[in-house]
């Protein structure tokens, strides 16, 4: 018999209209079990207002429970300690963190009251998933009040090596509450072994069999579950009358030219200054490639009230700039710079109208990116992933061409290889990216991590 599920997670979505390769996964999973799907609504309001009772909306046998932040709590728990501490660590940079004593103390209160508005949602039997960095001690805090049930906790960012975790003052405090949970999935088993070092050379813990790891007086399971992308639902996008409209539009745009394309949020850690300049010494080094080949980069702005955010839009300007002041001419533009989001159907068009996918973060906890670049690939006629040795789809994803992203002459030389690359060969290595791509569906991924947790021993009476 499964108990309903309960996922945690910062941004909450609709089952209903449900997009996006994480959101779709847990939407089946909680309507499969019946559950509740708990977090922020993305609201702010003023401080002065109570943000009251989260506001609940019944979707069948799903209940969504979502509610505001204030705006000091917007500030401190969520581009405070976040996405100026924990996001910039666990992407190994330390030159982008800004530890505060008041950020810690609210990521903790955000915590600790989320905690009281799920805790009595709770019931015996349930199964509790936590998402990510935001939330990292709500299940020590749903512990706190008496929740015995099993929870299972989830990082969806890289676990950074112990040298770097421990810069942050209380690393101690941080991975005793993830000892809280009785299931820890990682992205990689790089991450695994990074938070396996942490535990048993600074916190005295022990490695025992069946992936268990002992701490802090508790036994947690601890396992990597690379996660994927609906990759049925992703592939008929290339298919909708609209998506096809858009390649052959852009076929016909780009004759005799051949497109490289790369889609990111924009965020320092997905290397796009380092890209563009890789992109630079692609036209110098093969300049048969000028007027021929063309980089469009869709990066849509995020967190921009953290300034290395914003700095960093300018820099990709300014960089997309001078490229094309340099090489440009009246009739060929080498980079199209674009800051906004786009429809899932318009990304999967693009991916399939695009010679070579340019996945180069200097660190991804997984990067889905890569994983709908080769999805959308016409099997016959496929294009070719030049991806980042430090992206954690690295470490299955060996058939793309693994690049070291700090390295830009190694990724100009990648990109010449991809777009001169003999059919077969790029059949084979899409192939062998197919393989690596559906073993890791996002079904097949959530339904491995609820079944690892639903096998953790018995909850414990609190
Ligand atoms: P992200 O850092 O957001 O995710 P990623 O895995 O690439 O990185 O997922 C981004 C998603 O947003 C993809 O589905 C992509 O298609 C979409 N997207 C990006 N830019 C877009 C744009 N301009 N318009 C429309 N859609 C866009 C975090 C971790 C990753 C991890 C995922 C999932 O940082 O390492 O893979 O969670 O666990």
């Amino acid at each position: 018999m499964t108990g309903r599920l309960i996922c945690a997670s910062n941004r909450t979505g609709s089952t209903r209209a449900a997009s996006g390769g994480l959101a779709v996964a847990l939407s089946a999973a909680l309507k499969e079990r019946g559950g509740i799907w708990f977090g922020w609504n993305g609201e702010t309001v003023e401080e002065g207002e109570s943000t009251g009772e989260p506001d609940v909306t019944e979707e069948g046998n799903v209940r969504l429970v979502a509610g505001p932040l204030t705006h000091h709590e917007f500030e401190n728990y969520y581009l405070g300690y976040a996405n100026s501490v924990l996001w910039p660590i666990c992407h190994h940079r330390l030159d982008h963190v800004s530890f505060r004593r008041d950020y810690v103390d609210d990521y903790r209160r955000v915590n600790r009251r989320f905690a009281h508005q799920l805790g009595p949602l709770v019931r015996e039997g349930d199964l509790v998933w936590v998402h990510d960095y935001h939330l990292i001690p709500l299940g020590a805090e749903l512990r706190a009040q008496g929740i015995g049930a099993r929870m299972g906790f989830f990082l969806h960012i890289p676990f950074p090596p112990p040298d770097i975790l421990m810069a942050m003052p209380e690393h101690e405090w941080l991975i005793r509450s993830l000892f809280s949970y009785d299931l820890i999935g990682f992205q990689t088993n790089g991450d695994r072994m990074n938070f396996l070092h942490y535990v048993t050379e600074q916190a005295g813990g022990k490695v025992g069999s069946g992936n268990k790891v002992c701490a802090f007086g508790r036994e947690v399971e601890v396992r990597a579950f690379p996660i994927g992308i609906d990759v049925e639902g992703f592939k008929q996008m290339t298919q909708t009358p609209e998506a096809r409209r858009i390649i052959r539009r852009m076929r016909q745009r780009n004759l005799g030219r051949s497109q490289i394309i790369g889609v990111d949020r924009l965020d320092y850690s997905k290397g796009l200054p380092e890209r563009y300049k890789a992109f630079q010494q692609l036209l110098e080094r093969y300049p048969e490639n000028q007027g021929r080949v063309v980089l469009m980069q869709i990066a849509q702005p995020t967190r921009e009230a953290v300034d290395a955010y914003s700095d960093l839009r300018q820099e990709m300007e300014w960089l997309s700039g001078a490229i094309n002041g340099q090489f440009g001419d009246f009739e060929w533009t080498p980079i199209r710079n674009i800051h906004r989001s786009v429809g899932r159907d318009t990304l999967a068009a693009l991916f399939a109208a695009s010679r070579v996918g340019l996945v180069t973060p200097l660190r991804d906890g997984m990067n889905l990116v890569a994983k709908e670049y080769a999805a959308a690939q016409d099997e016959e006629e496929p294009g070719v992933l030049v991806l980042s040795r430090f992206a954690g789809a690295a470490e299955m994803m060996d058939a793309a061409l693994l690049v070291n992203p700090y390295n830009m002459e190694e990724v100009a030389n990648a990109m010449q290889r991809a777009l001169h690359m003999p059919a077969e060969e790029r059949r084979e290595r899409h192939q062998g990216l197919m393989r690596v791509i559906e073993e890791t569906d996002v079904s097949i991924w959530a339904e491995a991590f609820l079944s690892a947790l639903e096998h953790t021993p018995p909850p414990r009476q609190e």
